[in-house]
C-alpha cells in the first residue's frame, strides 16, 4: 500500500508518498509551520500541502509535535507552535485527504523507525531517541516495543528539569531541558549575548566559525542532554541513545555529548548513535507503524 506521511514540526511540516513494502519515499514536499495561533491558518497550510498527494494515497500517518491524544494535537509548550496550543488534526486531515487517517508524536514516530533500523543489525532492546531541534522530544522503546503512553505523554523529556532556578518554560514549569538546550533556546542565549536577533542555527554557524561565546552555548546544551542521558539511562536500563534533530545532527553536536558522558562512570554511558534516517525518520516511522494497523 501507499501511505501519505506527515511530519510536523515546529519549524516545518513534511509531506510523503511512502511505498509500505519497501519503506521508500517516492515524492516529498514541505512547508514552512504557520506561526498563527489560529487553527484554520493551520488547516489552510494543510490542504495546500496533502491535496495534490491525497489522491495517490490509502492511509494517511502522522507524526506531530505536541501530545497526540485520541487524534487531538495538545502543545505541551504552544510557544512552539506559534501559540497554536489545540487542534484536531486527524478530524481535519481526515477531512482534507479523505482517506482513513492514524497520529502519533513526531519524536516517537522517529523512534520507532529508528529501533527498526537499528535492530537488522544490533539487540538493543531498550532505546531512546532524542530530537534536539525547535523544542527537545523523546520516544522510548523498551523491551522492544514503542511507548507512547496512555494519554501519549510517554518520552516528552524536554520537560525533565536541568535548571531548578532556570527561565520559565512554555509548559509552565521552570528549567525545563527545552528552556535551556534546544535549538529554539541556544537562540535566545546568543540573541541575548551578542544583543541582536539570531536563530540556533546562526549561533550554531558562529561557533562552528571559532566564536567561543557562541561555542560555550553549544557546549552548554550538549552538556545538559548529556546530564539528561545519564538519568535515563540509569532509570531505565537503556542500551542505546540515538540522537536526531537539526541541532542533534549538526556538525560535531553528538561528539560533544559523548566528551561529557566519557567524563562520567561506565553505568551512566549507553551507546550514542546519530539517527541513520536523519531528517526521515519521522515520516518513515509514523508510515511503518500504522502500515501494521492498515493491513
Ligand atoms: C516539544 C513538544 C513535543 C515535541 C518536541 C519536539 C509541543 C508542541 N511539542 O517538547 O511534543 O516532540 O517539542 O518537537 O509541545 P519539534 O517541533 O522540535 O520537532
Amino acid at each position: 500500500s501507499i501511505c501519505l506521511a506527515v511530519d510536523i514540526g515546529g519549524t516545518k511540516i513534511a509531506a510523503a508518498l511512502v511505498d509500505c513494502t519497501t519503506n521508500h519515499i517516492i515524492e516529498r514536499h514541505q512547508i514552512a509551520t504557520p506561526q498563527s495561533q489560529q487553527p484554520a491558518i493551520f488547516s489552510t497550510a494543510l490542504t495546500s500541502l496533502l491535496m495534490p498527494l491525497a489522491p495517490q494515497a490509502d492511509f494517511v500517518a502522522v507524526a506531530s509535535t505536541g501530545i497526540i491524544n485520541h487524534g487531538i494535537l495538545t502543545a505541551l509548550n504552544p510557544d512552539n507552535l506559534g501559540g497554536l496550543n489545540r487542534f484536531e488534526l486527524v478530524d481535519d486531515i481526515q477531512r482534507i485527504t479523505q482517506l482513513p487517517t492514524h497520529a502519533i508524536n513526531d519524536a516517537q514516530a522517529a523512534a520507532w523507525y529508528e529501533f527498526i533500523s537499528l535492530n537488522s543489525n544490533n539487540n538493543a532492546t531498550n532505546m531512546l531517541f532524542i530530537t534536539i531541534s525547535t523544542g527537545i522530544g523523546g520516544g522510548l522503546v523498551l523491551n522492544r516495543q514503542l511507548q507512547t503512553g496512555a494519554r501519549g505523554i510517554s518520552g516528552h523529556i524536554g520537560h525533565t528539569v536541568v535548571d531548578m532556578n532556570g527561565p520559565m518554560c512554555g509548559c509552565g514549569r521552570q528549567g525545563c531541558i527545552e528552556k535551556v538546550a534546544s535549538g529554539t533556546a541556544i537562540g535566545e542565549l546568543g540573541s541575548a549575548l551578542f544583543k541582536r536577533p539570531c536563530n540556533g542555527q546562526q549561533v550554531y554557524q558562529l561557533a562552528l566559525e571559532g566564536n567561543k561565546d557562541a561555542m560555550k552555548i553549544i557546549h552548554s546544551s550538549a552538556a545538559a542532554v548529556a546530564e539528561l542521558i545519564a538519568n535515563l539511562t540509569i532509570s531505565l536500563d537503556l542500551d542505546a541513545v540515538v540522537i536526531g534533530g537539526s541541532v542533534g545532527l549538526a556538525p560535531h553536536y553528538c561528539e560533544y555529548i559523548q566528551q561529557y558522558l566519557n567524563e562520567k562512570p561506565e553505568l551512566y554511558r549507553p551507546h550514542i548513535i546519530p539517527a541513520q534516517s536523519g531528517g526521515d525518520a519521522g515520516l518513515l516511522g509514523a508510515a511503518h507503524w500504522f502500515a501494521r494497523q492498515e493491513n
